[in-house]
């Protein structure tokens, strides 16, 4: 879907940038309903109510750019254009998915369409992000490469390590912090100096804002500039995105370091979806009707993805060499 490029500020586009934000809210309420019911293993991190960080940052890349991805990164993944039945072949392990089932939720990669691959290790796709932006300085490629990491990630050596050689080097790089409040149960308020992510560019003499994550236009109009800026030649931007996960870290989680009261706020005040729509709805780009026929048109699309991931051949362990390299 999004390798075509789309606009969220433009009337003509914005149902296609609504499905985006709606198709990762229904593939995460999918992956959750399919744990639940034990055909999932291992672990899985949900971004349900992070969609709007996805989709603007992906929506400011051109066709052939690249990301980098992280544990929560099913939204990145799809915002990218990955094809959502591969994507939940790979969760029910199956040979048709993007590690040929051998993955999982943390390792789904797709180079054909420029992501570089989640990982389950925190901030470690920041320095991946910043060879492969070397690379593509050194090749001449034009290519931008956008890297997703959280807000914990940014405490991590290698956030360091990234910035500075992304900055010393010029590199075409979009450093995109989903801040979502929380590093598992800590608080970012507790866990992080100097008052915010973004103003740590400031050290590494690069652009640093603070941007609301949970607002499409701004997240699209943000990381437009910062893409346009690493293009050019005039390296690296660190934009800082405010949004709110819902769900918890993960399958375990029990909420017990915030408040329903907390979630609920951000649920009925804050929501991404919501307040995109509301926007189409003010600006007459879309009425009540055509909202309703674009979230129903998301949910087929991942209804038939279940449903032909579910039926595809599993990965078998007799085969499991067959899907390493060396
Ligand atoms: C290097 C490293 N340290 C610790 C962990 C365990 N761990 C997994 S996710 C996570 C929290 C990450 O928080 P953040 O970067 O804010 O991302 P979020 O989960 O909020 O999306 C931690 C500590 C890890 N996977 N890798």
């Amino acid at each position: 879907m999004s390798m075509a490029r789309m606009d969220p500020t433009d009337a003509a586009q914005a149902a296609d940038v609504l499905k985006g934000m709606w198709s990762i809210r229904i593939f995460e309420e999918a992956v959750e309903e399919l744990f639940s019911r034990g055909l999932l293993h291992g672990t899985m991190h949900l971004t349900i109510g992070q969609e709007a960080v996805a989709v603007g940052v992906c929506d400011a890349l051109d066709e052939g750019d690249f990301i980098t991805s992280t544990h929560r990164g099913h939204g990145h993944a799809l915002a990218h254009g990955a094809d959502p039945e591969r994507m939940l072949a790979e969760l029910l392990m199956k040979d048709t998915g993007y590690c040929r089932g051998r993955g999982g939720s943390m390792h789904i990669a797709d180079v054909d369409s420029g992501n570089l691959g989640a990982n389950g290790i925190v901030a470690g796709s920041m320095t991946i992000a910043t060879g492969a932006a070397l690379s593509q300085r050194l090749q001449e490629t034009g290519k931008v490469v956008a890297c997703f990491f959280g807000d914990g990630a940014a405490n991590e050596g290698a956030f360091h390590e990234a910035l500075n050689l992304a900055s010393i080097w010029s590199l075409p790089v979009v450093f995109a912090c989903e801040n979502n409040q929380y590093g598992m149960s800590m608080a970012q308020e507790k866990s992080t100096a100097g008052g915010s992510v973004a103003n740590r560019a400031s050290a590494y003499g690069m652009p640093g804002v603070q941007v609301d994550g949970n607002d499409v236009v701004a997240v699209f109009e943000h990381s437009k500039e910062a893409v346009e800026r690493a293009r050019s030649g005039e390296g690296p931007s660190l934009l800082e995105f405010v949004t709110y996960r819902y769900r918890g870290h993960s399958k375990s989680d029990r909420n017990l370091y915030r408040t329903q009261q907390e979630i609920d706020e951000w649920r009925t005040t804050k929501d991404p979806l919501m307040l995109y729509e509301q926007r189409l709805r003010s600006l007459a780009w879309l009425g009540d009707g055509d909202i309703a026929a674009v979230q129903a048109a998301a949910r087929e699309r991942i209804r038939a993805a279940v449903a032909a991931a579910y039926k595809a051949p599993p990965a078998l362990v007799d085969d499991l060499e067959g899907a390493t390299y060396a």
